[in-house]
């Protein structure tokens, strides 16, 4: 086993300890929720996941809050920006957190280095332990950003859903020589709050193995990426409790061009169950995307350790 299987699968008690209440925090008319890369994906899921609890947020990449935050939302005073960055010293994030802060925004910190720049610049900080074999590429820490910004929602998090995901995992680890066998395309479709984990699922997957992912809306898969789909192609469907109609059709559909489907809440070439509230099934799905990620490279011969070009903090 290698260091970033070890840490996909050691992650759980990490889980544990982060489950907390955390008061509520700023009064706002808008959260905007900032990262880069993984930590991007996990604020268009927590943006979601706000909204549906009914209060109004917003996702933005670190490097267009900072250099443009009037495409978004042109007001300052009452908007409280959530700055996501596990390492805390992303060259963006960091500024972005500054820049909102210095133009009258209540910045939170969402990071797993309470020492780090991000840190010390922010109004408040919320943090948790994280593996200490955490590589370059994002898992543990992706997780517990994810189960933070929930809390920070307002969502409670029953401790049973660490070993719901960690089952998961493990059962959908025991699909994965079939999936990825012979498959160079991998897909993945998600909407509304799992949108942003599809993503990460996608990111995931690319750095680790260096195949070319796609993540998309489910609808939107059939108004043109439907036509790279081939025999060559994975998709794995996030299924949306209200939506898994029309999902499954599409499934059947990408089925038919040759696509192998893993369904994660729905039919596929393999199905799983997820043993969960519906708004909490992103965070436990991260760790089974994780874990193809880390196979799909694997199968490659890729050492996810050093993986190639990444490096665990980009600073510009
Ligand atoms: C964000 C990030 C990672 C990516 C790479 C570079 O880091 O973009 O998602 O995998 O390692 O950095 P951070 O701001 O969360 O530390």
């Amino acid at each position: 086993m290698n260091t970033t299987e070890k840490v996909i699968f050691e992650q759980f008690p990490y889980w544990e300890k982060a489950i907390r209440s955390i008061s509520a925090s700023h009064e706002a008319e808008l959260t905007v929720f900032v990262g880069c890369g993984t930590s991007y994906n996990l604020a268009l899921s927590l943006a979601a996941l706000s909204n549906a609890a009914g209060k109004p947020a917003i996702a933005a990449p670190g490097g267009e809050w900072l250099n443009r935050p009037q495409i978004f939302w042109p007001r300052w005073q009452k908007t409280h920006v959530v700055a996501l960055s596990r390492s805390g010293e992303t060259t963006e994030t960091v500024a972005a957190a500054k820049a909102s802060r210095a133009a009258g925004a209540f910045v939170t910190a969402i990071t797993v280095e309470p020492e780090s720049a991000l840190a010390r610049n922010c109004d408040r900080l919320v943090d948790a332990p994280t593996h200490s074999e955490e590589g370059i590429v994002m898992t543990v820490s992706a997780s517990l950003m994810l189960l933070l910004g929930m809390e920070l929602i307002g969502m409670e998090i029953p401790h049973s859903l660490a070993g719901a995901a960690e089952e998961l995992a493990r059962r959908v680890d025991a699909t994965l020589p079939e999936f990825i066998d012979g498959r160079s395309h991998f897909v993945f479709l998600g909407s509304g709050s799992l949108y942003g984990v599809a993503l990460e699922g996608a990111l995931k997957l690319m750095e680790m193995s260096q195949i070319v992912t796609q993540g998309f809306h489910p609808l939107e898969y059939r108004h043109g990426p439907i036509s790279l789909v081939d025999e060559k192609t994975a998709v794995v469907m996030l299924y949306s409790a209200d939506q898994k109609e029309a999902e499954a059709k599409l499934v059947a559909e990408l089925q038919e061009k040759g696509a192998v489907v893993s369904g994660l809440g729905g039919p596929g070439n393999a199905a799983f169950d997820i043993a969960c509230d519906p708004v909490l099934t992103g965070l436990c799905l991260l760790p089974a995307l994780q874990i193809l990620g880390e196979r799909a490279a694997q199968a490659r011969d890729i050492d996810t350790v050093t993986p190639r070009h990444l490096t665990k903090v980009v600073k510009l």
